[in-house]
């Protein structure tokens, strides 16, 4: 096919305009490449990083001397009225229970949860609630939920973390409030564990 427009004979000036749109279409083709190359990038980057994080946010927590010194020594451990009157439930799990074994939570106020994990990567999730969280060794969770009503709730351990996994559980005993602080004054903090 020969076009009379576009050949040896064409007219200089349409080789110049040939050329320029080449060229442009080139420059936008290396923007769009690199552009579609730093989001590919960062996708990969975040997918990478945030896997190996805890879905709440980034704190970290010496694994080796957790049972030692720090906020999760085994004393500190269970629901503490802190300052304010902030509620605070700290706990530990471990292949193949949680430390506390029995949680105590006043009903129809914000609780906040602070948990890892000594060894594997456990989790857990509060009954029909929305307390739900991962735990990560070196990793802390935290979330704030309340629970409307009182009532015992079952807490079992959602991350498969070894042959003794379906037997990892707790208690989460939801108690009225009045009552809840009453008990809160007599104790630094508390649990449900049967002593
Ligand atoms: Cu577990």
């Amino acid at each position: 096919m020969t076009s009379p427009h576009i050949g040896s004979d064409a007219a200089p000036d349409q080789h110049a305009s040939t050329a320029v749109a080449v060229a442009a279409e080139k420059r936008w083709a290396l923007i769009v490449g690199a552009i579609i190359a730093s989001i590919l990038a960062m996708m990969i980057f975040t997918g990478l990083h945030y896997a190996a994080m805890p879905p709440s946010r980034v704190e970290t927590v010496d694994v080796k001397t957790l049972h030692i010194r720090g906020e999760f020594v085994e004393n500190n451990l269970g629901t503490a009225v802190e300052a304010g009157g902030k509620v605070v439930v700290r706990l530990i799990a471990q292949q193949y229970s949680f430390t506390p074994q029995c949680i105590v939570v006043p009903a129809g106020s914000p609780v906040t949860f602070r948990g890892t994990s000594s060894d594997a990567i456990h989790g857990f999730v509060v009954g029909r609630t929305n307390a739900n969280t991962m735990l990560i060794p070196g990793f802390v969770s935290t979330f704030t939920t309340t629970f409307p009503k009182a009532g015992e709730q079952l807490m079992p351990c959602h991350e498969y973390c070894g042959t003794g996994h379906e037997a990892m559980w707790a208690r989460v005993q939801v108690i009225p409030r009045e009552e809840f602080m009453a008990r809160a004054k007599g104790a630094e903090r508390l649990s449900c564990v049967p002593r």
